[in-house]
């Protein structure tokens, strides 16, 4: 069976990314451009605790307690890993706060930023 809709019942047509905010077509490089994104590496050593880098990585990169203790962990076996993969402003950001955190309870913790491929 075929149900006919009358024109203004219809949803409106899907627009792409780029002409939903400003009605003008974009060139299809410029519409789906998206912006460079780093992994913010956390660095093991041998005196933070793994109760504080669980908690940074809880508080400061929003994950859960299940993500944060299996990055940690990760980190603690192999020496380095993602906490977590931004935007270049954010992860400087996130760098910044998490250096501040482990210096006021004298944590040498180290955290570095890689672009990703
Ligand atoms: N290796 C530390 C310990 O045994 C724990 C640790 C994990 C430290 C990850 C830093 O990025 C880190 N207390």
């Amino acid at each position: 069976m075929v149900i006919r809709l009358s024109d203004d019942k219809k949803p409106p047509d899907r627009k792409r990314e780029g002409e939903r905010q400003t009605g003008l077509v974009l060139d299809e490089r410029t519409r789906t451009k998206k912006p460079p994104m780093y992994k913010v590496l956390l660095h093991n050593d041998d005196y933070t605790t793994r109760e504080f880098v669980v908690w940074v990585l809880q508080t400061v990169f929003h994950k859960n307690e299940t993500d944060a203790v299996a990055i940690m962990s990760h980190v603690h076996n192999n020496g380095i890993g993602i906490a977590g993969v931004y935007t270049f402003e954010v992860a400087e950001t996130k760098v910044t706060k998490t250096l501040h955190l482990a210096k006021a309870q004298q944590f040498p913790l180290q955290l570095s930023i890689e672009p990703t491929d």
